[in-house]
């Protein structure tokens, strides 16, 4: 990919690669029940935006300006992958949204049945961190990979991602304050967005100082994300303008432009994209453009 490619021309070309990757994150003679393999490969396979893989790997080049950090971070690059279709299969259950559809095709729950879709979501979860440790096959220092694991651990599990999706089924009762509905965020979709960022910044050898600027890019961009999310959620829905549908209504979602309205909301995403910029230009590094084509392609996306 030279540096002139467009931003959709290096997405694409980035969430084939990982793709390509995802194909073989399971060894083909490892022994694994096939209705589970199955089940497990369904929902990776199933397509996807590939956001946070492609975040740690641009994030790796960007501190350290080269193929080679790029190379080693695709391990890594596939255990947040892992992470994320785990929550969606999980996320769909009957016991959660219970949704029958994700990314165009039926959930896992309903090919496979609710037991081995738990079992699949487990097993993508648990593997994740088997392939976070085989980064250091690629060169990652074992010290890099502990630390990337810690964080793995603290911002997928209870004090992160788990921790959001639990206080965001707690409070369906009533989320009336923003603070409760940025509390649910910031650890529902952006810890993993966090995650995603620090670990690649980690494998490319960042600074404390680069590690801290780019954590303030990660919170901003993944609270942007969110909130443009909730605004496409809205628009999908044919809703109309600051209040919720009736499918909101029936599964009492609270979203930013119900809380605040739908003006406010696109303005939030403009003003955190800002931000976010602000704090990628604070961490100096080799080679940031990709970062910020993404900020801006992930505020004006569509879908
Ligand atoms: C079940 C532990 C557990 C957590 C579930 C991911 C999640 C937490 C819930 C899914 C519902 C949702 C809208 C979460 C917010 C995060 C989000 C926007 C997920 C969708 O991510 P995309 O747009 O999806 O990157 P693709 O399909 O492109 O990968």
């Amino acid at each position: 990919m030279n540096a002139s490619s467009t931003t959709v021309e290096y997405l694409t070309h980035s969430a084939s690669e990982i793709e390509q990757a995802l194909l073989t994150a399971f060894p083909h003679d490892w022994q694994i029940p096939h209705q589970l393999r199955e089940a497990m490969m369904y929902s990776l396979e199933a397509g996807g935006k590939r956001l946070r893989p492609i975040l740690v790997l641009t994030a790796a080049e960007a501190v350290h300006n080269d193929n080679l950090a790029r190379k080693a971070a695709f391990p890594i690059a596939c255990a947040i992958e892992m992470i994320h279709t785990y929550s969606l299969i999980h996320d769909d259950l009957p016991a959660m949204d219970n949704d029958d559809y994700r990314r165009g095709k039926l959930t896992n729950h309903k090919v496979y049945g609710e037991a081995m879709a738990i079992l699949a979501g487990d097993g993508l979860l648990t593997h994740a961190f088997y392939a976070v440790t085989q980064a250091v096959k690629q060169g990652v220092s074992a010290q890099v990979a502990l630390d990337i694991v810690s964080d793995l651990a603290e911002l997928a599990g209870a004090t992160g991602m788990v921790g959001g999706q639990a206080a965001d089924i707690l409070g369906e009762q009533g989320v009336t304050s923003l603070e409760q509905l940025e509390f649910i965020h910031l650890h529902k979709t952006s810890d993993l967005i966090m995650f995603s960022v620090t670990a690649g910044a980690r494998v490319g050898g960042a600074s404390n100082e680069q590690l801290i600027a780019l954590q303030e890019f990660a919170s901003k961009l993944g609270l942007a994300f969110q909130v443009q999310d909730d605004i496409l959620d809205l628009i999908g829905d044919e809703a109309k303008l600051g209040k919720p549908t009736q499918s909101d209504v029936q599964q009492q979602k609270v979203t930013y432009p119900y809380l605040i309205g739908m003006e406010e909301s696109k303005a939030l995403v403009e003003r955190l994209t800002a931000e976010a910029k602000q704090a990628l230009m604070k961490a100096d590094l080799a080679k940031p453009e990709r970062l910020f084509a993404i900020a801006d392609y992930l505020v004006n996306r569509d879908h």
